[in-house]
């Protein structure tokens, strides 16, 4: 397995302006109930703006090749954890197989519970962008996104959505659940692109 350790602040002050760190503890920031998991109709699909649309079942998930990425969590309510071991199938090796059209520009990802976010499409070609299954080394807690969910190290945790299901290929940036409630479009945690508006 292929174990990928990037400085998520690339060069930059390793903990972000007006961040704090929380230690061993890893707080749960979900907003609404944590979805179940029923293996028997799980499935993963890559949609929208793609030569090969992709949907794999939990089953088919589980042969896809898989790395570790070592990483930083930066929540936009001001705690970050550092040194995460994120283990699940590189976002890069997904965008190979589904191969998106020069015209899809960004992403909107779909979860269970009905959580949405979105970002640039080159967010997911950064080397330690994952679909993971684990941290540091046991499988995700339910609450923590349980069997899935995105990792996005560089940009607040917001757009690392739990329980995802799907990315979707779009031609132009759709805000998603926080961002349509005032979160910023893009959310770098080094520039402080907290908020769209002036809180
Ligand atoms: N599906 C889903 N994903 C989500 C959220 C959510 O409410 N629903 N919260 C986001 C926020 S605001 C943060 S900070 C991180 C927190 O991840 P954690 O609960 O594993 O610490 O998950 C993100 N992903
Ligand atoms: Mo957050």
């Amino acid at each position: 397995m292929e174990r990928i350790e990037i400085d998520t602040a690339r060069g930059k002050e390793r903990v972000p302006p007006g961040q704090y760190l929380v230690g061993d503890r890893w707080p749960i920031l979900t907003y609404g109930s944590t979805p179940r998991f029923n293996p028997e109709v799980w499935d993963f699909a890559m949609s929208g703006l793609v030569e090969n649309p992709l949907r794999f079942t939990w089953e088919e998930w589980n042969e896809l090749p898989t790395v570790e990425v070592k990483a930083d969590m930066h929540c936009v309510t001001s705690w970050s954890k550092l040194d995460n071991v994120w283990r699940g199938v590189s976002a890069r090796h997904l965008l190979d197989l589904a191969q998106p059209k020069p015209e899809a520009k960004f992403f909107a990802v779909h979860c269970d519970g009905g959580y949405t976010t979105n970002a640039p499409v080159e967010e997911l070609y950064e080397e330690d962008a994952l679909f993971a299954t684990h941290h540091n080394g046991e499988p995700l807690e339910p609450g923590h996104g349980y069997p899935l969910r995105l990792v996005i190290p560089r940009l607040y945790a917001w757009k690392s959505a739990k329980w995802i299901r799907g990315v979707e290929f779009i031609p132009e940036d759709r805000p998603g659940f926080w961002e349509q409630n005032g979160y910023h479009a893009y959310g770098d945690p080094w520039q402080e692109q907290r908020y769209s508006f002036g809180f």
